[in-house]
């Protein structure tokens, strides 16, 4: 439901989340506005219709206390049985694209060919001819956090097995989908699988191994990659015209005393541990992790980097493969080099070297972690158009947390800021062609549960019929779609 029909609104700017416009408030003509979902964040059905077990679906049920509000996703806000009211949705807000998750146990239930699942495959046809019905181009991410539990138990991302895997998966995604989607993410954000995941035991798997099982996930991501962007490029790109990509997340960095290097050292560290061997003409890791990470572990008494030494072969393999880079951005910190050695020994945090603070007078989202920093947006726009020839990028995901009221001013100030910076940056020259908000919904938020809200529309999480409301921000992106403009009376 739209409320506000009948209201005429205008922004009202939070104090400290505003930018300066920099030339025409105008969009380009080809560029697509979209907003963002994931699967296991809003689907439910946890275990319909043959859908197997991720490492989320385990870790909810086996340690809810890890959750803020003790939730999960088993139900979620439903989208598996209500995608018709998503449906009403999209089209209402008149996006140009969807940008959603497929869920790799729906497909295969074990994450093995074998155990393919047909009643997975339909939904996703039923929703991507929904969206081509309705003229919204389908965005689709293959993989969003939740991995086969049965793929976990052979070690996940620390197991170079994962690369077949993964392609076997993509490549039944191909047969499937390919003749109708025709843009493709392979992974979201593999700081965020890998970190969590295979570092600091935050998130599922829960595999504690600082400065070792990260970087072993790193490589196997990059080159899980390589083999689906070169599969799509060598079987299906002729005949399905498609276009792939990977998405990265990273803050951006501010050096208060000016220091171009720490700048640097902090993006390489959070982004170029990826980026690097996908979008720079070197390939391979950046030098300055290569060098700095090698030294640490040979005075760790080790005769090998805990870095794992990516061959010419597969320096060769991985760089080039993309066609756009995807891009996550929420927020920026600080950076200087610290007084004494950060993290235990050995760590990802150890290797970096890089203490991070933010701003008293950065306006705070919901989130711990999340402030209002425009300025940083366009500078890391700027930094990904200098490093890597000025590639294009999709943003796939930006977006506010709050408590999660329908007047909600403070996310309004930031989609109006962010797009501002977005336009900034297009003004100094970056190749932007797309925009998707995070998120289209309230959503279950991984490890704050529901305790933090995102959506451009609120879900009634008490009523089994888990009605969707209209925010503030929902009108404000409607009418900033519609008229191309960033506009203040809306
Ligand atoms: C995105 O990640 C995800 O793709 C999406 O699924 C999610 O809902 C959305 O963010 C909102 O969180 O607590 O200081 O250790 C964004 C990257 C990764 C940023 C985790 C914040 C926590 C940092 N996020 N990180 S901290």
């Amino acid at each position: 439901t739209v409320l506000y029909l009948n209201r005429s609104l205008s922004v009202i700017e939070a104090k400290n989340c505003t930018l300066r416009a920099k030339g025409s408030l105008k969009f380009p003509k080809n560029f697509s506005f979209g907003a963002a979902t994931s699967a296991y964040q809003i689907e439910g059905g946890w275990n319909a219709d043959g859908k197997g077990p991720s490492i989320w679906d385990e870790y909810t049920h086996n340690d809810p206390d890890r959750i803020t509000d003790r939730s999960n996703g088993d139900v979620a806000i439903d989208s598996y049985h209500r995608f018709d009211l998503d449906l009403k949705i999209l089209k209402e807000l008149k996006l140009d694209h969807y940008r959603f998750s497929i869920a790799w146990t729906r497909i295969f239930p074990n994450g093995d060919v074998s155990s393919k699942n047909q009643k997975g495959i339909d939904y996703y046809n039923d929703i991507i001819d929904k969206l081509l019905a309705n003229n919204i181009e389908p965005m689709v991410t293959m993989y969003h956090w939740d991995l086969p539990v049965d793929i976990q138990k052979l070690g996940g991302f620390t197991n170079a097995l994962i690369i077949n895997y993964f392609t076997a998966y993509a490549e039944e995604l191909f047969k499937l989908f390919g003749d109708r989607v025709k843009l493709w993410i392979t992974f979201n954000e593999p700081m965020q699988i890998c970190k969590p995941g295979y570092s600091t035991a935050e998130s599922p798997p829960n595999i504690k191994s600082p400065g070792i099982g990260d970087y072993l996930c790193f490589t196997n991501i990059l080159k899980a990659h390589a083999r689906t962007y070169h599969l799509y490029k060598s079987k299906y790109v002729k005949e399905q015209r498609g276009r792939i990509g990977i998405t990265m997340d990273t803050f951006f960095f501010i050096s208060k005393s000016n220091d171009k290097n720490d700048v640097d050292r902090g993006m390489q560290f959070s982004f170029g541990i990826i980026a690097h061997a996908i979008f720079s003409k070197a390939g391979g890791f950046p030098k300055v992790l290569v060098d700095d990470i090698g030294k640490n572990s040979l005075a760790e008494g080790r005769s090998v980097s805990r870095l794992p030494h990516l061959d010419a072969y597969w320096k060769a393999y991985i760089r080039g493969s993309f066609d756009f880079l995807g891009l996550n951005y929420y927020t920026s910190r600080y950076v200087e080099r610290p007084s004494k050695p950060l993290g235990e020994n050995p760590s990802m945090l150890r290797d970096y070297d890089i203490e991070e603070t933010s701003d008293p007078n950065w306006l705070q989202g919901k989130s711990n972690w999340l402030y209002c920093v425009p300025t940083g947006f366009e500078g890391l726009l700027k930094w990904i158009r200098e490093e890597y020839d000025n590639v294009e990028v999709k943003i796939t995901e930006n977006g506010w947390s709050d408590e999660g009221d329908l007047d909600d001013d403070d996310r309004v100030s930031y989609y109006k800021s962010h797009l501002q910076a977005v336009l900034n940056a297009i003004h100094d020259g970056s190749n932007i062609t797309s925009y998707s908000a995070w998120s289209l919904f309230d959503n279950f938020e991984w490890n704050r549960g529901y305790t933090e809200k995102f959506g451009l529309y609120a879900v009634d999480m008490k009523s089994p019929k888990r009605e969707r409301t209209a925010k503030k921000s929902a009108i404000y992106y409607r009418k900033i779609i519609e008229a191309r403009t960033l506009v203040d009376e809306f």
